[in-house]
């Protein structure tokens, strides 16, 4: 009871930043947003130094070497060759409509596809042109051709990581992007700053300095992409997925992995959605014979402070977090969020909630049972309140094995929980992201 005290209150700890009441974790605190199109002039970083340790979550002892990361997953992403689509321009490096998809971009008018062909584009793009909701502009990969933008040509700032810029800056709204792999930014793979409405399909953000992809806007929604080897600002601002402001973005079956801090993280954004996603082996920095260059690694960051703004009212269901450095579904001071019918196996914690809490778990797995709660959080029919431990599942090693976390047969987490208005198979819902019976990621 005592050393449940003694976490909670570690967990509570506010640090007083620059003037900035602060209560979250170090490795996205120092973000702040960006002013675009500011030339040379772009905003500094703060200041303020922060002591690692000192804030929100408790930090994990360093690792002396960071798992063997997978290189590859199976790929979702692409675009399955298939019927030509009706295009109102095209993009080739050796000359389509257009050779840069920035022309083609500069020239797009509400409703218009441009298609791109295979190859290798080496431009930063900025998109501030919008569709409409009835006639969104479409940037979609030719159908099963590999097209990839790698930003290697400009450098990041390791110094001053947000002196950089981003491969794709979007500030436009109701825009569909479909089938691009973003790589190797100097910051991040994409910005979406300020857009709203718009989508992301079948992307890869990959090998970017800072964060895969990094939202500020509400209603956008994500879709089949994978974020991976984000890392090269470790605790510093490498996420796969990042919300940095908004609401009500979605994010749906979606993989990140291996990402330097956070493989999700909502920040103080609020009432986003996230289904059926993936996230596992993610805190670990460029190298792997360091530590200092490792983040948080939370598999789902769902809350955040900064300057009076507070993350949460999120809803995070049928989502596994595995192996990742810290916790696999951290509220990291958010407040009121929805965790239902989750999978967290072989994380630092299961569950780790520190803030105003409000927070509903229900459902959800966590192998080891291993969970910071807050009083006022509302917990029930999960494998911590039901005591249900040694769970076996048909592949737990394995993240791209296609019964990755699946229950056996005679499982006692089958039909376990509770009814929530979600649909379920069987007597009733079983506990954790698979239902026996019915697809992992279905629609
Ligand atoms: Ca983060
Ligand atoms: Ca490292
Ligand atoms: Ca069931």
């Amino acid at each position: 009871m005592q050393r449940t005290y003694l976490l909670l209150l570690l967990c509570s700890v506010v640090v007083i930043v620059g003037g900035a009441t602060v209560a979250a974790s170090t490795s996205t605190q120092l973000y702040l947003p960006l002013v675009q199109n500011a030339g040379s002039a772009a905003p500094r970083p703060p200041t303020a130094t922060v002591t690692p340790g000192a804030t929100g979550t408790a930090r994990p002892a360093p690792s002396a070497t960071a798992p063997a990361l997978p290189t590859a997953i199976r790929q979702p992403t692409a675009i399955p060759p298939g019927a030509v689509p009706t295009c109102s321009a095209t993009v080739a490096p050796a000359g389509g409509t257009h050779r840069t998809l920035q022309a083609a971009a500069n020239a797009a008018r509400p409703g218009d596809v441009i298609c791109i062909r295979a190859g290798t584009y080496r431009e930063y793009v900025n998109f501030p042109m919008s569709g409409t909701a009835t006639q969104p502009i479409t940037f979609m990969a030719w159908p099963g051709e590999q097209v990839l933008f790698d930003g290697s040509e400009r450098l990041p700032n390791p110094g001053s990581p947000n002196d950089a810029p981003d491969l794709f800056t979007v500030t436009g709204s109701y825009l569909v992007f479909r089938g691009l792999e973003l790589s190797r930014a100097a910051r991040s793979g994409l910005l979406n700053y300020e857009g709203n409405h718009n989508r992301y399909e079948r992307m890869v953000f990959r090998d970017n300095y800072a964060n895969g992809i990094n939202i500020y806007g509400s209603d956008n929604l994500v879709r089949d992409s994978l974020a991976h080897h984000n890392n090269g600002t470790g605790g510093f601002n490498s996420d796969g997925f990042k919300v940095y402001q908004g609401e009500r973005n979605s994010f749906y079956h979606n993989s990140a992995y291996a990402n330097g801090d956070d493989g999700f993280d909502t920040w103080t954004s609020r009432n986003n959605l996230l289904e059926f996603n993936l996230s596992y082996d993610n805190g670990y920095g460029r190298d792997p014979n360091r530590s200092d260059d490792d983040g948080d690694g939370v598999g789902f960051k769902l809350g955040g402070l900064l300057d009076g703004r507070r993350g949460g009212l999120n809803t995070a269901r049928f989502n596994v977090a595995f192996r990742n450095r810290g916790a696999g579904f951290d509220m990291n001071a958010g407040e009121r969020n929805r965790i239902f019918n989750n999978t967290s196996c072989n994380n630092r914690l299961d569950v780790n909630s520190f803030g105003p809490g409000g927070n509903e778990f229900t459902n959800n797995i966590g192998c080891a049972n291993r969970v910071n709660l807050l009083p006022n959080d509302v917990s029930s029919a999960n494998t911590w309140n039901l005591g249900l431990t040694g769970l076996q599942f048909i592949n737990s090693s394995d993240p791209t094995d296609a019964n990755f976390m699946h229950l056996p047969p005679g499982s006692p987490a089958i039909d376990a929980g509770v009814e929530l208005g979600l649909t379920f198979a069987g007597r009733a819902p079983d506990l954790g992201a698979v239902e026996v019976g019915l697809p992992w990621r279905r629609e």
